[in-house]
């Protein structure tokens, strides 16, 4: 069993829209505040996208984007996890372009390229605040979530510039494979940090039997690594409880599931971050504090960052 666990909360995304749940953060000062009450709560990460303040529309807009990780910074010390996967839409030089602006501890790593669909949310919105907004859903269903070999190949070299930690997002079986041909190339240092992400339409369905199966190819493919589940929607709790059965660490956050119970809408990250935490102290888990997290993950220092 894992000694300490960290947790992530995953603040905001690009995937769900402010019609979907009235406590999306999505201006600067709501992401920061949520970002915040997560750390209070007890995640050791927080994983930040931009957002667009006037409609809440996934931004790239670096100063959106700085605002909110100095705001987070000016108030703890929590690792602060970059989004370098923006939303599908966005190119590789727009998803880039937190690094050598922010040069931050950690960022998101896409290892590879994978349908990301989810227009199914586009029939339980009923009048759309902003006209951005079923479109958004829908046209996920025409797109592919980008991730070329040369396009990794950028990413991880960028990072390694500015000795900025990749986390590897997983989103099936597949993209192990890819970690370990960039790994034998001598791109990746260890260890190596990979984010489960399940049950997303397009990749690995989120079952117990399928995260012992990614974590049983990545022991095949990459021998030692630290590794975290987050999960989609409903899927979140279980698939977060088993990782921590297995010495797992985990991802929650209104990014990926906006409910706290069946049919309850999460009013925060945090609220998600608590009710985790309360299962893992019952499995006699202790949680990381973010200097422990820099510890096990090896990431450079909250002094060293360019914000
Ligand atoms: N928003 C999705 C396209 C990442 O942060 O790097 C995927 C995502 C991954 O959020
Ligand atoms: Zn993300």
């Amino acid at each position: 069993m894992n000694k300490k666990i960290i947790i992530t909360a995953a603040i905001t995304g690009a995937v769900h829209v402010p019609s979907m749940s009235p406590y999306l953060p999505v201006t600067q000062k709501e992401i920061i505040e949520d970002a915040v009450k997560a750390y209070e709560a007890g995640a050791a990460v927080v994983h930040i996208h931009g957002r667009d303040p006037k409609n809440g529309q996934p931004s790239s807009d670096i100063n959106i984007i700085r605002e909110i990780v100095t705001g987070i910074k000016s108030q703890c010390d929590v690792i602060i996890c970059i989004t370098t996967g923006g939303s599908i839409f966005m190119s590789v030089e727009e998803r880039l372009s937190c690094i050598p602006s922010l040069q931050p501890e950690l960022v998101s790593c896409n290892a590879g390229s994978t349908n990301f669909v989810f227009a199914a949310a586009a029939n339980r919105i009923k009048d759309a605040k902003y006209e951005w907004e079923i479109p958004h859903l829908l046209n996920s269903k025409d797109q592919i979530f980008s991730n070329t070999f040369s396009g990794m190949e950028k990413y991880i070299n960028t990072m390694n510039e500015y000795d900025t930690k990749p986390e590897f997002e997983v989103y099936d079986g597949g993209m192990i494979n890819n970690l370990a041909y960039f790994y034998n190339k001598g791109l990746i240092k260890k260890p190596i940090y990979l984010q489960f992400m399940m049950g997303i339409l397009g990749g690995i369905p989120a079952t117990v039997e399928n995260l012992a199966y990614l974590y049983r190819t990545a022991k095949e493919q990459l021998g030692e690594f630290v590794w975290s589940v987050g999960a989609a929607g409903k899927a979140q709790l279980p698939l977060t409880t088993a990782a921590l059965t297995m010495g797992g660490n985990i991802r929650v956050g209104l990014e990926d599931n906006l409910f706290i119970k069946p049919g309850v809408l999460a009013k925060s990250s945090a609220e998600q971050v608590m009710l985790t935490r309360e299962i893992s102290e019952k499995l006699g888990l202790e949680i990381a504090t973010p200097n422990e997290a820099r510890e096990i993950l090896k990431v450079k220092g909250i002094d060293k960052v360019g914000f």
